[in-house]
């Protein structure tokens, strides 16, 4: 897995320019695929009165300068109150269920992860990232199933969105510089192809879902290819930007959008299931109990 380093991250804080590139690529904002990624539905209020904390880490190879303050404007710039803690690792926990917070951000060098703190759930960035970029394929796609989807890349990320994929498209095809992680991926679902060389692969497909850190050359590029690419560092030059259609990447705030969207969501599936748990126990109650009803 990729480290990130401050120089990946320095740009994150400006979170508007990302929706402004957002937009101009897909015609959506960063709130509206976090939101798609979680399955929320318009009308619920997922994130009002939920506080988000980010505990810098020091495990490992330590705290990434900006990290947590990138994550943090991350959160705010979807209306996620967000604080970083004073304090790091466990006192930095201490400090976090203390202020109240609702969902705890932490990342060492081998987990990123949100924990619901109400209920006891956490997501991980692996499925954020996946979740969060295949909702930008499928804005990409206006919604339209493309006929196949290439995944360079069969790593974490890689694996969930081929996953992802094969349960949506007709035809997923899966490329590694390791054949045997791609032919892994082709035993384990009935729709999933394995080339042996990334070239061959990328040369053939118009819709690229690219998470490896490795670099693409723009030759191999497709005219008006779709390229969604979760990969760090980013692997394309400015020969893919010219021939490609759409090219969506960012080095985290994707991620992470769609972790909050997920975190969040668990307190309204909650919400949700007691209150049609009440409704079957006690109908009337539920109604009378229910804020601005009377
Ligand atoms: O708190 C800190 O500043 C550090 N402990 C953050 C570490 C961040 N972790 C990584 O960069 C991992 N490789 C996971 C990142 C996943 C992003 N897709």
């Amino acid at each position: 897995m990729t480290r990130l380093t401050p120089d990946m991250i320095s740009d994150v804080p400006a979170v508007s320019r990302l929706d402004t590139a957002l937009i101009n690529e897909i015609g959506s904002t960063l709130e509206e695929i976090s939101i798609g990624a979680a399955g929320i539905s318009g009308h619920d209020s997922a994130f009002d009165d939920l506080d988000a904390a980010v505990i810098p880490v020091t495990s490992g190879m330590g705290v990434i300068s900006g990290f947590s303050e990138s994550v943090r404007s991350i959160l705010e710039s979807m209306g996620i109150r967000a604080f970083v803690t004073k304090n790091t690792d466990v006192a930095g926990f201490a400090e976090a269920v203390e202020k109240d917070a609702d969902m705890i951000f932490m990342a060492d060098d081998d987990r990123f992860i949100a924990l619901n703190v109400r209920v006891m759930k956490f997501v991980d960035n692996t499925e954020g990232t996946a979740k969060g970029y295949a909702e930008a394929l499928r804005i990409a796609m206006k919604y339209r199933p493309p006929s196949s989807v290439l995944v360079v890349g069969c790593g974490r990320v890689g694996s969930m969105a081929t996953e992802i994929f094969s349960k949506r498209y007709a035809s997923v095809n899966v490329v590694d510089i390791d054949p045997s992680k791609a032919m892994e991926l082709e035993r384990r679902y009935g729709n999933v192809h394995a080339y042996a060389d990334v070239e061959t692969a990328v040369r053939e497909s118009n819709v690229i879902f690219n998470s490896s850190p490795g670099k693409i050359p723009g030759e191999w590029i497709r005219q008006g290819a779709v390229i969604i690419s979760p990969g760090v560092p980013h692997s394309f030059d400015s020969e893919a930007r010219r021939k490609a259609n759409v090219i969506v990447h960012d080095p985290l705030a994707i991620g992470v959008g769609a972790m909050a969207a997920i975190c969040a969501k668990y307190s309204v599936d909650i919400r949700n299931r007691f209150e049609s748990e009440m409704n079957a126990i006690n109908p009337i109650s539920v109604r009378l109990a229910a804020p601005g009803q009377r």
